[in-house]
């Protein structure tokens, strides 16, 4: 199929990205500004479709988000309260057991948790919430929290981030999500998130969690006060990361949602903007497996597109999101196991429901088996 490029920058492109070859930075920032986003969008499908066809990844999940106190107050975050805040929730280890168990009769194969920087919940706290889980929940994948979080919980216990690891892990912590990346740079960090750990430690804590055998996820926050080389320069710090350890299982690029936050005078990113980091990320994370366009912060309208612009998940069932919502988003809480398939049917794409590792799952609505 030929494609029409009008922005003289991308004939190289395409003749690297047909000969498989790695793009460099200079690239990046091009895709970035080519207003030709079908041409950006048929290069990352080409990627996409070489390394996954046809298929399109969904999970069965539940997030569960145990606490929303932080200590941390940054400037990008609607869901962060003081300790003191009347409107602030921790939930205790029986509530953490319980609402895991609550929901959708579908049987989860993941309960993703995530949560503020609480300045009293210890490490104890969180790998006896870990053993519950896996105890009451021995077949569901525990992907559990953030870089930001594990090296906060190191820093309160006063040892290395590599020894809360091995703790978390041993207590059944099976992989980490990719949150609190946001943007390495160190002028656009200390702005949006100046309490939390500097870009070099997120990158630092990932390492030690490969190096322990532990799969994360990455993500990059745009659409605040980034420019376009600052997302290249974090894209291309996850994928050096990437070239060493072979960790990372999924990039997730985050729209930040303005709403309730400090800086809610910043404009919503637009459906192009979404596409377009979608579709930038394939092409330049030419190592990363799996590029998610998660629905709950994209839309499903727009998720559904960026199937074919270069993404091939679409992230899973959630059941309740505390994140976004309280930034504004306006998508529903979760969506059963059929909206995402018809999601992905009418995308063309064929569905395959994963686990975490991206292994096929085999189901009936209350058990599942994961095909190895
Ligand atoms: O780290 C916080 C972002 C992240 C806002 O690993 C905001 O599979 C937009 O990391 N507007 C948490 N974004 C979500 C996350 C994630 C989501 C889905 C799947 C996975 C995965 C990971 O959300 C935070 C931060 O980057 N965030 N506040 C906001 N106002």
């Amino acid at each position: 199929m030929h494609v029409l490029i009008d922005d003289p920058r991308l004939p190289d492109i395409r003749r690297k990205v047909e000969a498989g070859e790695r793009l460099s930075f200079d690239d990046g920032v091009a895709l970035y500004r080519s207003a030709d986003i079908l041409a950006v969008g048929y290069l990352a499908n080409m990627v996409r479709e070489r390394l996954h066809g046809n298929t399109t990844y969904f999970n069965v999940n539940r997030h569960i988000n145990p606490t929303d106190v932080c200590v941390a107050s940054c400037r990008l975050c609607a869901f962060g309260k003081r300790v003191r805040d009347p409107k602030a929730y921790t939930m205790s280890l029986e509530e953490v057991w319980q609402r895991a168990g609550e929901g959708w009769s579908e049987a989860v194969t993941e309960f993703h948790i995530v949560g503020g920087l609480h300045p009293e919940l210890t490490l104890d706290w969180y790998c006896e919430m870990l053993r519950g889980l896996k105890q009451r929940f021995p077949k569901v994948h525990l992907k559990a929290l953030t870089m930001v979080e594990i090296a906060y919980l190191a820093r309160r216990t006063k040892i290395s981030v590599r020894e809360t690891l091995e703790r978390l892990r041993d207590a059944g912590m099976d992989s980490c999500p990719g949150g609190g990346a946001e943007i390495f740079n160190e002028r656009v960090r200390r702005i949006i998130c100046d309490h939390k750990i500097d870009g070099n430690e997120w990158i630092e804590a990932a390492r030690t969690a490969h190096q322990l055998g532990l799969h994360s996820n990455c993500t990059m926050l745009y659409g605040h006060i980034e420019n376009e080389e600052d997302r290249v320069d974090h894209l291309l710090r996850l994928r050096a990361l990437q070239d060493e350890t072979h960790g990372f299982v999924t990039f997730i690029p985050l729209a930040f949602h303005p709403d309730n936050t400090p800086l809610q005078h910043i404009p919503r990113t637009t459906g192009f903007d979404d596409i377009r980091n979608i579709a930038v990320a394939r092409l330049l994370l030419d190592n990363i497996p799996h590029i998610k366009a998660y629905w709950v912060m994209m839309t499903p309208r727009i998720a559904q597109v960026a199937l074919r612009f270069g993404a091939d998940d679409i992230d899973g069932t959630i059941v309740e999101e505390r994140i976004y919502h309280d930034a504004g988003a306006t998508t529903s809480q979760g969506l059963r196991r059929a909206e995402l398939l018809q999601l992905i049917r009418k995308a063309g794409r064929e569905p395959v429901e994963r686990d975490t590792l991206y292994r096929p799952v085999q189901r009936t609505e209350t058990a599942f088996t994961v095909l190895v």
